[in-house]
């Protein structure tokens, strides 16, 4: 079936090779399917229209592996990529996996392991640049604790940032066109992780040395664990200029990390996510670090990935739709219109302009008491969204308004 939602290159969705190459593994149970190879991943992704697979180092070259058989392996899926137009806009570094990395990597209390972590990612960028990645997240699975008298939380943020600068160091020394994206998570697999939500990674960036080259990768599922609005936190790194890549999934609220298909649960969260993506200009890639569930076989991983990628086009739809919807578009016009002018032009700040305010007076009961009429336009939002309002551009004619009806 190909309709106007079917993904195509230019919506530029990629998918982490760990995310399709789940194997449904958990803390209770072993994997419920097989192992797909790399090289099938990108033919079966490319064949439903993603743009471009991303990937740890080991996703496709084994921890243990040598020089030769590295070449061996780097040279087959660079060959499977071109044959299949897929691109890898980003790369990334194992550091959670192997048990050397239990109590961290960049912030191991073991100056050797966290030596071996800056090794390790150096050879991890290497391996990005050579498959054309511009982002390399890092995103610090076991940077954490769970006995917080073993370890100095100040000293812990410091070897972070150490090891933060190196690898910029290194990045810029070696010449490479090569963005970090840091990202966040509050817990899971540690019982605690250092710098937990995308405002703490942002804070933190403003204390590298090459802040201009470091941004943040969020991600929905950290965000909602941590009881956050993922479109304020988005909003928020727009805003400094600093979302360099997204991680899509979805959450139930209150539980570990779910990984879930894009938009399963969150609809209306996920559609004001995708409006703002989409009307902000964001040029990144549109990333899913989902996935399947794990009731699903190889063709259940597939339908998994279509869906991410349909359930985005539908909220970019969904997006233009508010756009195009008059009844909407007229109410957001009245509310903002109400008490929308500036006179006291409190962007700029001058000793007149702050003598004039202070002595100026407010009809406080007045608009105190203004409606804002928020009810009605989340319910036009809500019936936008289950399709009760239609088309706009077909339907706009016969739909009755709320406010007609009132
Ligand atoms: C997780 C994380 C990872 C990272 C990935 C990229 O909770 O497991 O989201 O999937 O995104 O390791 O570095
Ligand atoms: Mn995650
Ligand atoms: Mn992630």
């Amino acid at each position: 079936m190909s309709d106007q939602y079917t993904p195509k290159k230019e919506d530029h969705f990629t998918f982490g090779l760990w995310t399709v190459g789940n194997r449904g593994r958990d803390p209770f149970g072993d994997a419920v399917r097989g192992a797909i190879s790399p090289t099938q991943i990108v033919k079966r992704l490319s064949e439903l229209g993603a743009y471009g697979v991303n990937l740890h180092d080991n996703d496709l070259v084994p921890f243990e592996a040598n020089e030769t058989e590295r070449t061996k392996i780097v040279s087959e899926f660079k060959k499977a990529l071109s044959e299949h137009g897929m691109k890898v806009p980003m790369a990334t570094v194992n550091l959670f996996y192997h048990p050397i990395f239990k109590d961290g990597a960049f912030t191991s209390s073991d100056a050797r392991v966290r030596a071996f972590a800056i090794q390790k990612t150096m050879k991890a960028m290497d391996l990005g640049v050579e498959l054309g990645a511009e982002i390399f997240v890092l995103w610090g699975g076991r940077e954490g604790t769970e006995v917080d008298a073993a370890k100095d939380a100040i000293e812990a943020l410091k070897w972070y940032r150490e090891g933060v600068n190196y690898l910029t160091e290194y990045a810029l020394d070696q010449k490479y066109n090569l963005k970090f994206a840091l990202e966040a998570k509050p817990n899971e697999p540690r019982s605690d992780i250092y710098l937990p939500t995308t405002g703490h990674m942002l804070a933190f960036i403003e204390t590298l040395d090459h802040p201009e080259i470091v941004g943040v990768n969020p991600e929905v599922a950290h965000e909602h664990m941590s009881g956050l609005n993922f479109y304020h936190s988005i909003s928020q790194a727009i805003d400094a200029g600093k979302l360099f890549h997204i991680d899509l999934n979805d959450q139930k609220p209150g539980r570990y990390d779910q990984d879930l298909r894009f938009a399963s649960e969150s609809i209306k969260p996920m559609f004001y996510l995708v409006k703002l993506l989409e009307e902000s200009g964001y040029a990144g890639p549109r990333h899913f670090d989902a996935h399947a569930y794990r009731s699903e076989d190889e063709e259940g991983v597939f339908a998994f990935a279509l869906g991410c990628m349909r359930s985005y086009n539908i909220l970019k739809e969904k997006a233009h739709q508010f756009a195009e919807d008059k009844e909407i578009q007229s109410l957001l016009k009245e509310i903002r219109a109400e008490g929308g002018h500036d006179e006291y032009q409190l962007g700029t700040y001058s000793k007149a302009s702050a003598s004039k305010l202070k002595s100026a007076a407010f009809d406080t009961q007045h608009l105190a008491e203004i409606g804002r009429n928020y009810e009605r336009l989340d319910q036009l939002v809500f019936e936008l969204l289950l399709g009760v309002r239609g088309n706009t551009a077909s339907t706009a004619a016969k739909q009755t308004t709320l406010a007609a009806r009132a």
